[in-house]
C-alpha cells in the first residue's frame, strides 16, 4: 500500500509538537508536484506570443530561451535547498555592515511620456529589515519592496525583467491582463523577458514574482506596487504608498536570517511590515500639514495575510474599493485589503497631532504594521 500524501490541514490539526509538525510538513513539501517537476525541467524554444483575445498592444517576448515557460512547473527547490529556504549564494553573503534603508513611502511623481519603459533586475541580496535583523532577500532592484511605480490608465508599459539571481524568477503585474504562461514565465539566471501591457483600470496594484512556489518567492521579498492614475487626476493630496508584507524567519546563520517555507505554510509570521521595515514609520514618522488631503495607497502583498487598515483618531471620508473615481464608499473606520489586493484611503488632515496608522488586526500590528502620521 502506498503511503497517502498528507494534507496541510492534517499536519496542522494533528501536530502536537514542533518536531512532529516539521516532520509531517517536510513530507508534504516533498510530495508537492513542483518538487518532481523541478527534477524534470526542460528547455523550450523562444516563445513569442500575443495575449489571446487581448488588445493588440499586449505582447510578451522572451529575449532568450526560457528554461520552462510554464511557471507552474518551476521551483526554487531546483537548486537543492533542503527545506526551501531563501539561502541562495548572493542572499546569504552578508557583511555585517549592511545598512538599513528607510523606505520613502511618497508616491513618485507621474512622468509626462505615455510609453513607460520599466526595466527591473532580480537580485538575491542580504537586506537589513530591522536594527538587528538581516534577511536573505530575493528582490526586484535590490530592495524590499521593489520600486514604487506610477503610471496612468492607457499608458503603454514596456517592461523587461533581467534575472541576475541564481534560480528562476518572474514578474506578475496585477495591473495587466496577459497570458501568464508567456508574460509571467520564469526567467533562468542570466536571462531576460520582455512584455508590454496597457493598464485597463486605475487603482493600486500588486506586482510579484510568480515563480513556484509563489509563497516562497513573495515571502522572500519579491513584490511591490504600481499606482495607475485615472485619466482625470484625483484631487491634489499628499500621497503615500504602503505595501504590507510578512516575514517568516529561520534562525540566523552568520548574521543572516533565511526565510522559512514551513513557517510560511503555517502562516504565523515573525514580523509584519509596511514597505519592508517593521515599525520603520514609528521610528521616523510621516509628516503632513494641517488642512492637506492625505491619500494612502495600500497594498497587501502577503504572502498570506490581509491588512485591516485604520488610522487612530481619524475616519476616511473616501475609500476606493476598485478603480477610482467610482467604486468609492464614504465615512469608513477600517477596511480590509485582501492579500493580493490594493485600495485607496483618503481623508483631510484637519486636526494637528500624531495619528497611528495601523493594521487593526493587532497581532499583526504589534509585529510591525504600525506607523505614525504627524499632522503639523
Ligand atoms: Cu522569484
Amino acid at each position: 500500500m502506498p503511503t497517502p500524501t498528507p494534507r496541510l490541514s492534517d499536519i496542522v490539526d494533528q501536530s502536537t509538537s514542533r518536531r512532529a509538525f516539521l516532520t509531517r510538513a517536510s513530507v508534504l513539501v516533498a510530495s508537492l508536484p513542483m518538487a518532481e517537476a523541478a527534477v524534470t525541467g526542460c528547455t523550450n524554444p523562444t516563445p513569442v506570443a500575443r495575449a489571446p483575445g487581448g488588445p493588440q498592444d499586449q505582447t510578451a517576448t522572451a529575449t532568450t530561451p526560457s528554461e520552462n515557460p510554464d511557471s507552474r512547473l518551476d521551483s526554487s527547490l531546483k537548486s537543492g535547498q533542503p527545506s526551501a529556504s531563501s539561502a541562495t549564494p548572493g542572499a546569504v553573503n552578508a557583511p555585517p555592515t549592511v545598512p538599513f534603508h528607510w523606505y520613502d513611502p511618497a508616491l513618485p511623481p507621474l512622468t509626462s511620456e505615455r510609453t513607460k519603459q520599466i526595466h527591473m533586475t532580480v537580485r538575491e541580496v542580504p537586506i537589513r529589515v530591522t536594527a538587528d535583523t538581516i534577511v536573505a532577500g530575493w528582490t526586484f532592484d535590490g530592495s524590499i519592496p521593489g520600486p514604487m511605480l506610477h503610471v496612468r490608465r492607457g499608458d503603454t508599459v514596456e517592461f523587461t525583467l533581467t534575472n541576475q539571481g541564481s534560480i528562476p524568477h518572474s514578474m506578475d503585474f496585477h495591473a495587466s491582463q496577459l497570458d501568464p504562461k508567456t508574460a509571467f514565465q520564469s526567467v533562468p539566471p542570466g536571462h531576460s523577458v520582455s512584455y508590454t501591457f496597457r493598464p485597463r483600470y486605475a487603482g493600486v496594484f500588486l506586482y510579484h514574482c510568480g515563480t513556484a512556489p509563489v509563497l516562497m518567492h513573495i515571502g522572500s521579498g519579491m513584490f511591490g506596487a504600481m499606482v495607475v492614475d485615472p485619466p482625470t487626476p484625483l484631487p491634489p493630496a499628499r500621497e503615500f504608498v504602503l505595501v504590507q508584507n510578512e516575514y517568516y524567519l529561520a534562525a540566523a546563520a552568520n548574521g543572516v536570517s533565511q526565510f522559512d517555507y514551513i513557517k510560511m505554510l503555517a502562516t504565523v509570521p515573525d514580523y509584519v511590515a509596511f514597505n519592508g521595515g517593521p515599525s520603520q514609520y514609528q521610528s521616523k514618522p510621516l509628516r503632513v500639514r494641517r488642512g492637506e488631503r492625505v491619500r494612502f495607497y495600500v497594498v497587501a502583498a502577503g504572502p498570506n495575510h490581509p491588512c485591516s487598515f485604520h488610522i487612530v483618531g481619524k475616519q476616511f471620508d473616501t475609500v476606493y474599493l476598485g478603480a477610482p473615481p467610482g467604486n468609492s464608499i464614504q465615512g469608513v473606520q477600517t477596511f480590509s485589503v485582501a492579500a493580493g489586493g490594493g485600495m485607496i484611503f483618503e481623508f483631510i488632515a484637519d486636526i494637528p497631532g500624531e495619528f497611528p496608522f495601523v493594521n487593526h488586526a493587532f497581532g499583526h500590528g504589534q509585529k510591525g504594521a504600525i506607523g505614525i502620521l504627524v499632522v503639523e
